[in-house]
């Protein structure tokens, strides 16, 4: 039976489903970025609260940017929205249960004007965002907007054809503003430290450019929250879609598979109202600096500090990694010796208790997250999970060598092609040129990876950050084990 409205109630004989009516859902929130993550997440969470809150009717807009989202679009289209999210627990126990908060979908590619109009209708109160790490279009180096982009420069000449989030934000805006309506809450929820900061200082600088009185507007009246969002979301299999037809008799052409812990914290900061999403267990609070900087820090490093030389040694999954005794280990050190010590004391945390839950949670053997996921888009993860370490350590004097190790191993990542046993390495990046081009020059020149600017910054103006580095390479591309050194850095 194909997943959609019609098909609802009857799926709802084995499956549970939205009690609530769609059809008087309002949308209160436009969401740019529907992938796994904003489904198993955000869209969950608004989907328990108007399930559990009959009074509640926030409904979600989907927004695709760009032509890649066409798939999702299809999809969502054909299913009227509807989902299923697959919750896999440790011990084998599988929750179902069909999503219904995703009220629309648009395809900004093929109707940018209804977009616009979506963002500026005066049910809209919020914006928000998962356009991911490499999506606020700034430079690492200097940490300054990127006009270079050449999506930038055509939405700056022709402000009536965007085509980033910046250019769609500034015309909903500009609209609600000559409709005297009140602006929404632009709320990022992508792994970045001070996500809602730096998503403002970027709309601030494309604004400035284009029409400096809206910018002035914006920057009196819309509220920015940072954001800490913590789901872990493996990419869909065939086979997840297979079994749902299999054992359920559902069509559903796009499923999400989560584990079962969830957390979201936000800065209570909007300029329009928000759903009481505290009553579905969304923390609320003043400053989310600490919570961000220990999730980024150490769940999202973690993940590279994983993935990357496993995805090297062969290891297929984040749970094989972590099943391995010297990756686990190595792991841990890295989190207990070269994150532990910046992050401080974090008011009502358990630093230690919350490391162990991550490597419980790594560990989940149904999730099988793979490491293909982890290392995608490294050359937009690593400059905030893992390069702000090593520069902070570098700066206290701490210990650097894992970090800096992982770093190296991604070089020869990018050059092999291959993994230890011979098979081929796709390398999912939208750098992927770049980091081949530097990466390939290696042998010749140890250092040749850390030319890359915009991804190293101004690292490479420590000596002893290069000369580890240069020691960790020089390693790995001779002895060509990388387990082994692993095993060995730690003595
Ligand atoms: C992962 C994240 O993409 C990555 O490298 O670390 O997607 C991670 O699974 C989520 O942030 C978990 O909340």
């Amino acid at each position: 039976m194909i997943l959609n409205e019609k098909n609802l109630s009857a799926i709802g004989a084995s499956l549970p489903i939205p009690k609530y009516k769609r059809s008087t859902l309002k949308t209160g929130i436009v969401h740019i970025g529907v992938g796994g993550f904003h489904r198993s997440h955000q869209a969950f969470y608004l989907h328990r609260l108007i399930q559990e809150n009959t009074e509640s009717d926030w409904g979600i807009c989907g927004v695709g940017l760009r032509e890649a989202d066409r798939n999702m679009f299809n999809v969502l289209n054909r299913q009227d929205g509807l989902y299923t999210l697959i919750t896999q627990h440790p011990n084998g126990t599988t929750e179902n249960e069909i999503i219904g908060s995703i009220s629309e979908y648009l395809l900004a590619v093929d109707t940018p004007q209804e977009v616009i109009e979506k963002m500026a209708h005066p049910n809209t109160k919020i914006v928000s965002l998962t356009i991911t790490e490499g999506g606020y279009n700034f430079n690492a180096t200097t940490g300054e907007f990127n006009f270079e982009n050449p999506d930038v420069r055509h939405e700056l000449a022709h402000p009536e054809e965007p085509k980033t989030v910046y250019g769609y934000l500034t015309s909903a805006l500009r609209k609600r503003r000559s409709n005297s309506l009140p602006p929404f809450t632009i709320m990022s929820c992508d792994n970045i430290q001070h996500n809602g900061t730096i998503a403002r200082k970027m709309l601030l600088a494309f604004a400035k450019k284009q029409d400096s009185e809206l910018a002035d507007w914006i920057e009196k009246e819309v509220a920015f929250p940072n954001s800490m969002v913590d789901r872990i979301t493996p990419v869909t299999t065939q086979e997840v879609i297979s079994d749902l037809k299999d054992v359920h008799n559902l069509e559903d052409q796009w499923p999400v598979v989560c584990e079962p812990f969830i957390q979201w914290v936000v800065e209570d900061n909007f300029s329009n109202g928000r759903p009481p999403l505290e009553k579905v267990g969304v923390q609320f609070v003043s400053d989310v600096t600490p919570y961000e900087k220990m999730k980024i820090r150490l769940l999202n490093a973690g993940h590279s500090v994983l993935g990357i030389p496993g995805a090297i040694h062969g290891h297929l999954t984040i749970n094989d990694c972590i099943n391995d005794k010297v990756f686990a280990v190595f792991m841990r050190h890295f989190m207990d010796e070269e994150v532990t010590p910046i992050l401080g004391e974090i008011e009502g945390i358990d630093i230690e208790k919350y490391k162990d839950t991550l490597t419980e949670r790594f560990s989940n053997p149904n999730i099988k997250d793979g490491v293909s996921r982890i290392c995608s888009e490294s050359s937009a993860k690593l400059p905030k999970f893992l390069i702000p370490t090593i520069e902070e350590n570098l700066k206290t004097r701490g210990q650097i060598k894992c970090a800096t190790f992982i770093l190296a191993a991604w070089c020869y990542y990018s050059d092999m092609g291959k993994n230890e046993n011979g098979l081929s390495l796709e390398i999912i990046d939208s750098q992927k040129e770049q980091l081949q081009k530097a990466a390939n020059r290696t042998e010749a020149n140890w250092t040749a990876f850390l030319n890359l600017q915009d991804i190293f910054g101004k690292l490479t103006d420590s000596q002893r950050f290069v000369s580890e580095y240069t020691t960790a390479v020089q390693l790995i591309y001779k002895r060509k084990n990388i387990r082994a050194l692993m095993k060995e850095l730690l003595g």
